[in-house]
């Protein structure tokens, strides 16, 4: 197993410009997103398609983070509006934690960590493919959902067939299909659409945050938390990261905004 990257030591996120010079760039994600700096404004309505078609998903362990995709033998599920300009479609999801449930997320609100992230990546559609698209500036838009820990520790049963599957996912290159056909809409969206849930959101242009960074990523983050128990929170802790050490934190810390705004759709 070779290692590329980290989130410690000396692959730790301050080392990473060392193999991929773009992590130094000036529009890098994550950022704290504060009051200050935001404006709010009155986007077009995001739009979502194809969320409520049931799916066949795969769960990886790549050595970074747990990642699910899709098989593409169904209807494709599609992004557009909001700030976006033409159609991007689903790629794939993964999540960003912490060694505790007071960190773990990438970007900030005013200064709060939540305890974990969820990225769903979507590329533009007239680029083709993922690795095509990461090399325009408008290539990906990514949905971020934060996470909270349940005050009365309640399990999220929308997570339950993720989080079950994450002891079978612990050595990293292991993948596993998930018993249950899940549709994303029902995962990301638990009140249904259409909801003014997903209409307010912080939105930005940055970058991936992990190498290789490349800045291309409308950023589309939701203001309002999920919510997970700590034990579901817990349980991504436990899967290995290279050389067999728990991959107990996976978060780029906060980068400088420089000179961008950040805009805050209000629904
Ligand atoms: C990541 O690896 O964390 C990532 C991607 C694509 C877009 C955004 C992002 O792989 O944070
Ligand atoms: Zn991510």
């Amino acid at each position: 197993e070779h290692v590329n990257f980290g989130y410690s030591g000396s692959h730790g996120p301050d080392h990473w410009a060392e193999n991929y010079d773009t992590c130094v760039g000036k529009h890098q994600s994550p950022i704290n997103i504060q009051e200050h700096d935001v404006r709010d404004i009155n986007l077009p309505l995001l739009i979502f398609s194809g969320l409520d078609t049931p799916r066949k998903f795969f769960l990886i362990n790549n050595g970074h983070t747990a990642l699910l995709y899709s098989s593409k033998d169904n209807k494709q599920f599609y992004m557009s509006g909001g700030p976006l300009n033409g159609i991007y479609v689903f790629e794939q999801l993964h999540f960003h934690w912490g060694e505790n449930d007071r960190e773990g997320s990438e970007d900030l609100i005013n200064n709060h960590s939540f305890a974990m992230e969820l990225h769903a990546v979507f590329y533009k559609d007239k680029y083709g493919s993922m690795n095509d698209a990461i090399h325009n500036p408008d290539g990906l838009a990514v949905i971020a959902f934060f996470f909270e820990a349940e005050v009365n520790d309640r399990a999220n049963p929308l997570f339950d067939t993720i989080v079950e599957a994450l002891p079978k996912i612990e050595k990293v290159g292991t993948e596993i299909q998930l018993s249950e056909n899940m549709h994303l809409g029902h995962l990301l969206n638990p009140a249904g659409p259409p909801s003014d849930r997903m209409q307010n959101y912080f939105t930005y242009n940055g970058s991936l945050t992990t190498p290789p960074c490349s800045e291309v990523v409308t950023w589309i983050d939701f203001k309002y938390p999920l919510y997970l128990s700590h034990l579901q929170i817990a349980a991504f802790r436990n899967i290995r990261g290279f050389e067999g050490h728990k991959l107990t934190h996976n978060f780029r810390p906060v980068q400088p905004l420089s000179d961008r705004r950040v805009l805050h759709n209000l629904p």
